[in-house]
């Protein structure tokens, strides 16, 4: 049989509340992460490393910074048909934005039309993970499902955040249940502290999928929602199967990384997802070059480590630091700084510092993310007296991260 021709649709439209004030002027996926990328390069990565060619990314909320960045780093080759496309919200059907992310997909059916796949690949833009697409394409092929949906062991305690899945026992990878977000779901049998999350990726043959938004739009009692409204219906057809990432080899991991998948959703997972990356043995390595993740190539000179104006030597250790940074005399710990970052004499523990935030002579910032064009006055404190930054407008979350919005002056 020939290969199947495969469609990426990237639903890239979400708001984003839960990350305020980081997404206060930039969609979700469009949030910088790890120094030099953005959420969506995760997703992007992983469709692009699987082969896929023909990849659209549907936005709608404040997507300038995530189109612009879209088409500034993913410039596929023209020649061969290939193109990751950024398609902004267009009301083709109506005077009306995407009402969900089932209407995000019917209001592009055209894209999908125009390319006659015969499967679609739909996934989120705001998960940091490495999968390999193949792999669960095969085994919906091989299972003849209406939908394959990727699965993932979770804490139960996060069970309201996710779809939950419920496997059939005569056929482990048949779902028989699919509950979004629930309060009151069970353990699993073997981890009765864990669910099977839904990752919010999703495999269907191209006219199925076609059908079904199609039908779904037609349902005045719809949310038009891939996880609340689309996927159970394939479940009470007996249609639905869950692809466990467990079984997913990505070319190049080690035992150590092999599974990585995090929901960035929150301040707190947004995170702890950043701690992940820079130990020296890190659960998420991003120096797999087997399975790379691709972002914008900056024209920015080289990271420069120097000398204070005392003469001060610094310290940099378990830190990611991008190009274009300056640090002088600094100790630096656990930490990631994104480009053309200036730090001065200063101490930044536990922190995300996004790209061209300077920090001056003496101030301290711990447990903190800032977002870019902060300025840390010489002398000034961050996260370190939490009634301090709650007045002076930061947000703090309850675990104790102050999160200092774009372009804030911190003195
Ligand atoms: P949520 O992330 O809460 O749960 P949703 O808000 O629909 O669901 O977001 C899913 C994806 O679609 C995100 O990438 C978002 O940016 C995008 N999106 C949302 N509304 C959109 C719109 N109108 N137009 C275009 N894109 C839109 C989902 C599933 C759960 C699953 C979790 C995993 O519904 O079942 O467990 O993802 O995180």
């Amino acid at each position: 049989m020939a290969a199947p021709k495969i469609f990426g649709i990237v639903l890239a439209g979400g708001e984003g509340k839960r990350l305020m004030p980081l997404t206060a002027d930039r969609a979700k996926p469009g949030v910088p992460f790890g120094g030099g990328y953005r959420l969506i390069d995760f997703a992007l990565s992983n469709l692009i490393n699987s082969g896929l060619r023909q990849v659209v990314v549907l936005t709608q909320y404040k997507s300038h910074s995530l189109d612009r960045h879209i088409s500034q780093t993913w410039r596929l080759s023209g020649m061969l048909n290939a193109y990751v496309a950024s398609v902004p919200a267009q009301q083709r059907l109506g005077k009306r934005w995407f009402s969900g992310s089932a209407d995000a997909i019917l209001q592009s059916l055209n894209l999908i039309r125009d390319e006659k796949p015969d499967i679609v690949v739909v996934v989120g833009a705001d998960h940091v993970y490495r999968m390999d697409f193949r792999q669960m394409i095969d085994a919906h092929i091989a299972n003849g499902a209406g939908v394959t949906v990727a699965g993932i062991r979770q804490p139960i305690a996060l069970a309201d955040q996710f779809g939950v899945i419920e496997t059939d026992p005569a056929n482990p990878q048949r779902i028989a249940a699919f509950r979004e977000k629930p309060k009151d779901a069970q353990g699993l049998a073997d981890a009765p502290h864990e669910v099977l999350a839904s990752m919010g990726n999703y495999v269907f043959d191209a006219d199925v999928l076609m059908d079904a938004v199609i039908r779904d739009g037609e349902n005045d009692d719809s949310d038009h929602d891939m996880g609340g409204d689309i996927v159970p219906d394939f479940v009470n057809r007996g249609e639905a199967f869950v692809y466990d990432l467990n079984h997913n080899l990505v070319p190049g991991a080690t035992e150590r990384d092999r599974f990585y998948w995090r929901d960035v959703g929150t301040i707190e997972s947004f995170f702890d997802a950043h701690q992940d990356l820079i130990s020296a043995l890190p659960v998420f390595n991003l120096y797999n070059a087997e399975w790379p993740i691709y972002t914008q190539q900056l024209n920015m000179p080289p990271a420069k480590f120097v000398r204070d104006a005392q003469g001060r030597t610094g310290n940099v250790v378990d830190s990611i630091v991008s190009l274009g940074a300056v640090v002088s005399g600094s100790l630096i710990e656990r930490s990631v700084l994104g480009t053309a970052v200036t730090i001065e004499s200063a101490e930044v523990v536990d922190s995300v510092v996004f790209e061209r935030t300077t920090i001056g002579a003496g101030a301290v910032v711990r447990r903190a993310i800032l977002d870019k064009e902060v300025v840390v006055a010489p002398g000034a404190q961050v996260g370190v007296d939490h009634e301090a930054d709650r007045a002076r407008g930061f947000t703090v979350t309850e675990t104790g991260i102050t999160v200092v919005g774009k372009g804030i002056h911190v003195v």
